[in-house]
Parts: structure tokens; C-alpha cells; sequence
């Protein structure tokens, strides 16, 4: 309940502030893009996980703001990476279910992205299997909605819920990002390896991107691009960080 209360007024006070983790091509190991992550510092200076948070506040509906300030303080960030280093990368929001039903979400996301001067192609949403489970064919009209104005759609978390496969059958998207938990024994687990290689092969013949998300060490690193993976997300390239570190990225890069 504490934590509820200091939920629904951070949301009002916007006690938030957003971290980008690098997401890079693993054959040149060149930037792809970022994804954006939620931060909560609470008043005591304690952060707060949004593993913890986000599940609450989809409970209680303050999501729907707090999901608001995400893409809206995202892409304005995005827009001055843009203006002051002429990089073109692609932007990852993740979108909670919630969100994604409300009947004005596209409209939303569409003003958000003309103020800021910033292009759908430049824009990924992260979107997971809950938002799936009901609705499907209502779902994926808004998604080929979303695909006609050219934002791209990332299926997250991909591995770890259920029925993925049947999912992968008519889902418009553009990327897949293999779950974290895949790659943790891609390495040391015959079984593990025989799955993800074929995930990644059957994703890459139905025509999407693959992204490995959870990359720790050298050697997962070197087997996911012996494998043909697209791009690599995890601490062994780069951890989420603030906006200025980014920066600092985009500078030697773009
Ligand atoms: O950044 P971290 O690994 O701590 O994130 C933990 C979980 O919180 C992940 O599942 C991630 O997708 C989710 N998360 C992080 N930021 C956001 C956000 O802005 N919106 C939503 N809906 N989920 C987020
Ligand atoms: O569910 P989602 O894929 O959105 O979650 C992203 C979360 O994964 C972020 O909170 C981020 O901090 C975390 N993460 C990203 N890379 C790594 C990694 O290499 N190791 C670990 N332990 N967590 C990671
Ligand atoms: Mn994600
Ligand atoms: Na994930």
C-alpha cells in the first residue's frame, strides 16, 4: 500500500527519469539503436526496479501516465541525440498492454513523434505476449496499423510464455528478442544451443530481425554471431544508462 501511495504521486510529480541501453549490430558491432528504460529514484534517493513498480502501476491504472511520460520524454531525448550528433538510430519503448488498448494510444504516439520532429521508422515498440492473450485479431489490426505509418513492432521477452510459436504464425513484426534466460546457458546447455539456433533460423526465414537480449561475456557474444544473430543487448556491450552517457556513446560513433 506504501508503495502504491508513492507510486501515485510520483506519477503526478514525475519522479522518473529515463536510462537507454545500447543495442549493437553483432557482425560490426555498430550501434542499432537503444532501448528505453524507466528509472524511479523515490524521495529517500532508494531506486525502485521497475520489475517492481511497472506491475503495480499496470494494477492500479497509473500507467497510463507514467506510460505517457515514457514515450513522450523518450522520443524528446531522442530528438536532441538527433540534432546534436546527426545519428540515426532506432529508438525501443516498451509498451505495456494496457497502454496498447487504449482506442487513442496510435493518436497519441503519432503527435508525440510529429512535435518532436522524430520519424516512426526511428521508432521500435517493445510489445509482450500479455499484450496478446486477448483480442488477438483486434491487436493485430492496431498493429498493422502502427506498420502502415512505419513504426516497427518487437515481440520481447520472446521464449518465456506460452504458445510463442502460434504467435509467430500471422504477427505482424519487424523483431523478435530471444529471451534473456535463453542466453544465460546458450553456451554451456546442448539443448539451449540446438533451440536457439533454430529460433534464430525460422525467425530470420519468416523475415524478422532477432535480438539477444542478457549478453554477459565474450563468449555468448561470439556464439549468438556465429549463429547469425542480428544484434546484441547485454552488459558485456553496455549497460542502461542516462542520457548524457549516451551521448558520450553517440559521439565516437555516429
Ligand atoms: O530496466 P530493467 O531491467 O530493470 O527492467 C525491468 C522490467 O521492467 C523489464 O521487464 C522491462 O521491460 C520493464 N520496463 C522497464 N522500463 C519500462 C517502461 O518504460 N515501460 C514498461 N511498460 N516496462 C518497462
Ligand atoms: O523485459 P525487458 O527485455 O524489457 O527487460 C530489459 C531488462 O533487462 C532491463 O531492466 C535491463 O536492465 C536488463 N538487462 C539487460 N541486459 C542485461 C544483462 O546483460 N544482464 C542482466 N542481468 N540484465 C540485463
Ligand atoms: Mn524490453
Ligand atoms: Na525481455
Amino acid at each position: 500500500v506504501i508503495i502504491e501511495n508513492k507510486l501515485k504521486e510520483a506519477a503526478f510529480n514525475q519522479n522518473f527519469m529515463m536510462y537507454f541501453q545500447p543495442q549493437y549490430h553483432a557482425k560490426d558491432k555498430k550501434l542499432r539503436g537503444v532501448e528505453a528504460l524507466i528509472r524511479w529514484r523515490d524521495d529517500d534517493g532508494h531506486m525502485i526496479s521497475p520489475s517492481v513498480f511497472i506491475p503495480i502501476a499496470e494494477k492500479n491504472g497509473t500507467i497510463i501516465p507514467i506510460g505517457t511520460w515514457v514515450i513522450e520524454e523518450s522520443i524528446r531525448i531522442y530528438s536532441q541525440w538527433k540534432k546534436k550528433y546527426k545519428s540515426e538510430l532506432i529508438l525501443s519503448l516498451n509498451i505495456s498492454a494496457i497502454q496498447y488498448r487504449k482506442s487513442d494510444f496510435v493518436s497519441k504516439l503519432m503527435k508525440i513523434l510529429k512535435k518532436y520532429d522524430v520519424r516512426p521508422t526511428e521508432v521500435e515498440l517493445e510489445i509482450t505476449e500479455s499484450v496478446l492473450i486477448d483480442d488477438f485479431g483486434e491487436i493485430t489490426n492496431k498493429l498493422v496499423t502502427l506498420r502502415s505509418y512505419g513504426i516497427r513492432i518487437s515481440l520481447d521477452d520472446f521464449g518465456t510464455g506460452y504458445s510463442s510459436l502460434s504467435y509467430l504464425k500471422g504477427l505482424p513484426i519487424d523483431t523478435l528478442k530471444i529471451d534473456k534466460s535463453f542466453i544465460d546457458t546458450v553456451v554451456s546447455d546442448d539443448n539451449t544451443k540446438i533451440i536457439t539456433e533454430s529460433i534464430i533460423y525460422m525467425v530470420k526465414k519468416l523475415g524478422f530481425e532477432t535480438v539477444a537480449e542478457g549478453v554477459e561475456t565474450k563468449e555468448q557474444f561470439e556464439y549468438l554471431k556465429s549463429i547469425e544473430c542480428d544484434n546484441i543487448q547485454g552488459f558485456f556491450l553496455g549497460k542502461p544508462m542516462p542520457s548524457d552517457e549516451v551521448e558520450e556513446l553517440l559521439k565516437y560513433t555516429a
